[in-house]
């Protein structure tokens, strides 16, 4: 059985939990602490502490760089999923380079105002160390104090979303695509503290983001 290292906030690590999901198989959840990656740097032979990895019996998948999608890509060739389509190629790799840029940015500074809501007490300092050795000093206050417009921005960053949303069901097609999971990634990272809803004014989006908390593959074969 598949194994999904993660951890349950990480919006990258939801993406790859949704592909999963969208197969209707059955697969397994390790979760480490986002302040410890010994299992990753273990299982991965010493080359990669980020998570998402998984293992797939002795095959274990890890991201090659930061636009590499090989888990997403191993996924999608080993269950048939159809989330890459050669003809999709260019735009999808545009398009998931805005996605877990400028949606990313806005969405886990929001999520991660309310870090201590979620991130166990004996990690504190680790996670604010990182934070702070990352986007400097004080950094999680600053983001409170930006609040309003962070999301003003975040809800600026998802309007060619909705527009992509008007004539069909999933952002490309009438069927998801690996955008569309990535994209349900970034905003599930945003909603995770349970703070926020998405933007009233993207009507659209919600009801795609409520499409693709339940969909799964076998609808589309
Ligand atoms: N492009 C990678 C990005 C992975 C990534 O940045 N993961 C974060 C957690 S959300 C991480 O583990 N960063 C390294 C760290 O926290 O030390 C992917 O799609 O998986």
């Amino acid at each position: 059985m598949i194994e999904l290292v993660q951890f349950p906030w990480s919006p990258f690590c939801i993406v790859q939990r949704r592909i999963l999901e969208y197969t209707g198989l059955k697969f397994k959840i390790v979760n480490v602490p986002n302040t410890v990656r010994s299992l990753v740097w273990k299982l991965t032979r010493g080359r990669y502490y980020a998570v998402p990895i998984i293992k797939d019996g002795r095959t274990v998948v890890f991201e090659t760089d930061e636009d590499s999608q090989v888990i997403a890509k191993y996924l999608d060739d080993t269950f048939h999923l159809g989330l890459f389509p050669r003809e999709l190629e260019g735009v999808q790799s545009i398009l998931w380079r805005g996605i877990e840029t400028e949606v990313e940015s806005h969405g886990f500074k929001l999520n991660d105002i309310y870090w201590q809501e979620f991130v166990p007490r004996p990690e504190w300092w680790a996670f604010v160390r990182h934070k702070e050795r990352k986007f400097g000093r004080h950094c999680l206050d600053q983001w409170r104090k930006q609040q309003a417009q962070l999301l003003q921005d975040l809800a600026r960053s998802l309007l060619p979303f909705e527009e992509m949303l008007l004539d069909h069901a999933f952002l490309l097609e009438g069927r998801p695509r690996f955008v569309d999971f990535d994209l349900y990634g970034m905003l599930g990272n945003f909603l995770y503290s349970g703070h926020y809803e998405l933007p009233a004014a993207h009507s659209r989006l919600k009801d795609w983001y409520r499409r693709m908390t339940r969909i799964r593959s076998d609808r589309f074969q």
